[in-house]
């Protein structure tokens, strides 16, 4: 029988994706991306779901697009098949993205980890944008999310010598937001995104929807976009019950209304 390239099932909150091409190291075929995609829509619809924990295995997060479904495509092919559609379809996902990374994060694995808001990593685990090596440049944000986030110094290190950053320091540079011990690497991002499961949903995604203006937007317009979101959030009960518990000294039970 086929092995399901992606699995998934749901932990209150969180609903859980693991990345499943245990053989090939994840690489993410066009097939995986284009489910990926569709099932991230799907929990970001649920409303029973207040964040999506996004994983592989503890070899591999994802060494990178699947390089056989490239290896004889033209550039017109390429073109053709406008994968960058299924990208901006994750791009847009509203609810936080929480990546459980252990082991490679390479190529696309690298950016699709790039379009998670928080990352977990195993202290194993292995960062790179290593196109250079296959006669191409990273084309989902590899020069430009990964920029951004590490600078250009280390940025034009990793992608013109294809080598790979560990999590030490990958975390120092600001790739990624947590190191865990590699023996807990899954349950520790699970527990994470348990407790950012327990936060008002609206308010996580506005949070999420301003954080990643500061990417996109002049310090000016994203400032305005906050405070328009900041505004808007004293319309919902959620702000209401918030302040509420805050003043009985009792935790918050979120509506996301
Ligand atoms: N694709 C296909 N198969 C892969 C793979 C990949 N990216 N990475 C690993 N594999 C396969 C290997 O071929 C091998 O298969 P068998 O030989 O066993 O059949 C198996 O996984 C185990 O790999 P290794 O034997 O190589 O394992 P090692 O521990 O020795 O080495 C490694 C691990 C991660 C260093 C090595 O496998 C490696 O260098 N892998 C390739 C990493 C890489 O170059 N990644 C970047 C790929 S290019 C786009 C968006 C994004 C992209 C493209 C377009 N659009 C929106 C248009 C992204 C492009 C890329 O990611």
């Amino acid at each position: 029988m086929e092995e399901q390239h992606l699995l998934h099932e749901v932990d209150g909150n969180v609903a859980i994706i693991r990345i499943n091409r245990p053989k090939v190291l994840n690489a993410l075929s066009l097939p995986l991306m284009e489910d990926l995609a569709n099932l991230l829509e799907q929990y970001d619809a649920d409303d029973s779901i207040h964040v999506i924990l996004l994983s592989g295995n503890e070899r591999a997060w994802a060494a990178g697009a699947d390089i056989g479904d490239m290896a004889t495509a033209s550039s017109d092919e390429m073109r053709r098949r406008n994968q960058f559609a299924i990208w901006e379809q994750i791009k847009v996902i509203k609810k936080p993205i929480i990546a459980a990374v252990s082991g490679f994060a390479l190529g696309g694995g690298c950016e699709l980890m790039m379009h998670c808001d928080i990352v977990i990593a195993s202290e194993n685990a292995l960062f790179g944008q290593p196109e250079i090596n296959l006669g191409i440049i990273p084309g989902a944000g590899g020069t430009q999310r990964f920029t951004r986030a590490v600078g250009k110094a280390t940025a034009m290190d990793v992608v013109l010598s294809g080598r790979f950053l560990s999590a030490k320091e990958a975390l120092d540079f600001g790739l990624i937001s947590r190191i865990v011990p590699k023996e807990h690497w899954f349950e520790s991002a699970l527990i994470v995104a348990k407790q950012v499961a327990t936060k008002g949903p609206i308010a996580l995604r506005s949070a999420k929807a301003s954080v990643l203006n500061a990417e996109e937007l002049t310090l000016s317009e994203s400032l305005v976009e906050e405070r328009a979101l900041f505004y808007a959030l004293f319309d919902t009960d959620d702000q209401t019950e918030g302040m509420n518990a805050f003043a009985e000294k009792r935790k918050p039970n979120f509506t996301g209304t």
